[in-house]
Formats: C-alpha cells, structure tokens, sequence
C-alpha cells in the first residue's frame, strides 16, 4: 500500500489503498478497518498520518466511525441520475432494489394559502397530506411529504399509498404526468428526520423540492423529499451548447 519513495504523501496513499480495497470487494460495507496503530506498525509510519487518511475518508463518507468500536466501511451511495420524471418506486426497482413506504402521516386537511397557491386551487379546498418513509431493502431512504389536491386526484386510500403514487395517478385516474421543476439543497436533518431516517443527530440531508404538473398543465403535486446525504449522490449530465 505504501511506496515511501513516491511523490504522493503517505495519508494520500494509505487512503487510495483503503479506497480500491473497498471499490474491488476486498473490504465490504459494515466491515471493520486494521486500527490506526495497525497500520502504524504495520507501514511504519505515524499514527497522526494514518489519522488523517482515516479521517479524510470519514469526512468523504467512504468509512464511518463507532466510539469505542473502530472504524468501518460505509454503505455505497445509491448514485440517482437527475433526468426523467421518475416514481421513487420506479427508481429503486431500476436499481434492483425492492422499495416500500411505512406511512406516517395521510390526512384530507384543507389547503393553506401557500398549498392553494402552489397547486393553484382555492384556499381550503381539500388537499391530501401525505408523508411516508420510502425505504429500499427494507433500509430508510428519504422521508417524502406529498400534498395533493383531492378533487383532482380521488379516492386515495392508505392501502394506495403504501404502493406508488404515480402510478394510481396514471393508471387508476388515467391522467398523464407532464414535467416538474425541482431544486435541490443541503440541509441539517430535524430530530424527527434523524430518527425516521436512523441517522446520527446533525446528519446531513439532502433534500429535494418538486413541483409536479400533469401534461395539460395542472399542479399535481408539491413534493419536500428528505434524502439521507450518506446513502444518495445525484449525478446531472450536462451539455455545452
Ligand atoms: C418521488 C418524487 C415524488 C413523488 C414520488 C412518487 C422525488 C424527489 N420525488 O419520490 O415527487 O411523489 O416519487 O413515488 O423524486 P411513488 O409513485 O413510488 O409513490
């Protein structure tokens, strides 16, 4: 792993070392990494500059650490390409992943001034809110609040909810999803996002807003979906034109 003739700094290479061990299957997600004096004495070299490969590394989320326990390889990220207009459903299936939601929250309440606004329906007409936790493999992804209006969209029901949204919309209610427009920023998870999400306190979050228009134009939905930072990395193709 170590090449003490090289040009590279030797925390560079002790973490490209940890870095292709974990890229070519040879350390695993949850597997626990040699301790900082290992290492140490193993390379000959001092525990400050394995200290600052680990941490390095820690900070990149590549390895994460447990008081008391060590330090162990992270899950990988989910990688989501910012392109279609996709369902979480559709995405996780796409990936070989089995998706599910655990509700937390489904209620007809009437819309707020903003709500009406943004799904351009009159104050207090009724909306859905729905919040569901949406896991893959059974692990929490995101947590995702949907408000809907419920005179454009009827008879949503929890057993509906527990499956995918988009497709009762364009299966059961036959309407066609059009565009969305959706911004994406960085956020400190809330202490009921840190513990729906199983994330440490002061996690970061990414979260995603969208607005979602049927084709003809009508507001379907407007969307805050919360993203554990250390499971998604988003990638965006972009072109010059
Ligand atoms: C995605 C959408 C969300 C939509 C949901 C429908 C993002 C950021 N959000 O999570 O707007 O309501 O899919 O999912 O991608 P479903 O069809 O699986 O219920």
């Amino acid at each position: 792993m170590i090449d003490k003739n090289s040009p590279l700094p030797i925390y560079t290479q002790i973490e490209d070392g940890i870095r292709s061990q974990i890229e070519n299957g040879e350390l695993k997600p949850h597997d626990a990494i040699p301790s900082e004096r290992e290492y140490a004495t193993q390379f000959q070299i001092s525990r400050m500059t394995v200290r600052q490969a680990i941490t390095n590394l820690v900070n990149e989320g590549l390895l994460y650490r447990e008081k008391g326990r060590g330090t162990f390889v992270s899950e990988q990220k989910i990688e989501q390409q910012l392109v279609g207009l996709t369902s979480f459903t559709e995405d996780m299936k796409a990936r070989g992943f089995t998706p599910s939601s655990r509700l937390l929250h489904f209620e007809i309440i009437p819309a707020t001034a903003k709500i009406a606004s943004q799904l351009s329906i009159q104050v207090h007409h009724p909306v859905y809110e729905i919040t569901r936790i949406r896991l893959a493999d059974g692990i929490p992804m995101a947590i995702e609040t949907v408000y809907m209006s419920a005179n454009l969209i009827k008879g949503v029901t929890e057993a509906i909810i527990q499956q995918s949204l988009y497709n009762y919309v364009e299966q059961q209610s036959e309407l066609k999803i059009g565009h969305a427009t959706q911004t994406l920023e960085a956020i400190v998870a809330t202490e009921n996002e840190t513990e729906h999400l199983q994330v440490a306190k002061g996690s970061p979050i990414l979260l995603i807003q969208r607005y979602t228009y049927l084709e003809d134009g009508t507001p379907l939905e407007v969307v805050r979906s919360a993203y554990r930072a250390d499971r998604y990395k988003f990638t965006v193709s972009i072109n010059r034109t």
